[in-house]
């Protein structure tokens, strides 16, 4: 790898077990399913946050592919799996994340896959990215570049997600962060209606289902002319490890809504 850009001092990179932080040792066993190219010298980086909420590469390559486009919204890059993912099938990506140093790893790792020159990375964070990008793009500024589609991945509130708050553990978008999953929804779908959204396994599909009866905040209705959302699950082996929501063109049989 060109070393361009070198994260290295950033975060430790793990090559055995007795390295790992306990807490950390279940999601390391998983390291080649994350990153095929873990080892890749210098080896791909990952926080703590990015350990645990890091999409599966074989899964981000398949929402990827669903995505395929001229220009992708990565809203939460985290440490770069999806945005890497994008890279490989849509000709530009646009990579957002609050952290700087999780930004750094995200380019550290895509430099890895030979990709990063297909990605902007933005150190932003996406609500105050998103309504900037809409108040340029109602002043019809020429310079204004079109968004085919965004992908939100956006933190559930950690890796306790499961656990709930009753004795029916089913996740609420209420513990989206960094606002309800319902009005983070409601934001992107003013920037484009192309979305994907990607949930947890337990997540209430009524309120997912419930996201196209809503309104936006000046009031119009969500929902295409017989839109409807597909749910996919993500299995790898037997575990399922989370839902993609697509909406509008993203969705199967509604090509014609791109
Ligand atoms: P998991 O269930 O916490 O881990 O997350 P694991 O080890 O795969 O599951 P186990 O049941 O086998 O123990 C499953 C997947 O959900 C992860 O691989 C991530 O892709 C995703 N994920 C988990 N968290 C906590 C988050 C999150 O906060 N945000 C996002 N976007 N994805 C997450």
């Amino acid at each position: 790898m060109s070393t361009r850009y070198d994260a290295t001092k950033l975060a430790p990179f793990y090559n055995d077990v007795s390295e790992v932080p306990e807490h950390l040792k279940k999601y390391f066993s998983q390291r080649t399913r994350y990153f095929s190219l873990y080892d890749k010298p210098p080896g791909c980086l990952l926080d703590e946050e990015g350990w645990y909420s890091i999409t599966p590469e074989r899964i981000a390559d398949q929402i990827a592919e669903r995505c395929r486009c001229d220009v992708v919204l990565d809203a939460f890059c985290g440490v770069g799996g999806n945005t890497i993912a994008f890279a490989k099938t849509c000709e530009r990506v646009i990579a957002l994340d609050t952290n700087p140093i999780r930004l750094a790893l995200a380019r550290h790792n895509a430099q890895i896959y030979g990709v990063a020159d297909r990605i902007e990375f933005i150190q932003a964070d996406y609500l105050s990215f998103a309504r900037s990008y809409l108040s340029r793009s109602s002043s019809s500024s020429n310079n204004h570049r079109k968004i085919d589609v965004v992908f939100l991945s956006p933190p559930w509130g950690g890796p306790s997600y499961l656990s709930g708050v009753t004795t029916h553990p089913i996740y609420s978008l209420s513990s989206i962060q960094p606002i309800h999953g319902k009005a983070l929804f409601a934001l992107t779908r003013k920037i484009t209606p192309n979305l994907a959204y990607y949930l947890p396994r337990n997540t209430d599909l009524s309120e997912i289902s419930g996201l196209l009866n809503g309104t936006n905040e000046d009031g119009n209705t969500i929902r295409l002319p017989e839109e409807q959302v597909e749910i996919e699950e993500e299995w790898m082996g037997n575990k399922l490890k989370a839902l993609t929501c697509y909406f509008a063109g993203l969705a199967v049989g509604q090509e014609h809504l791109f």
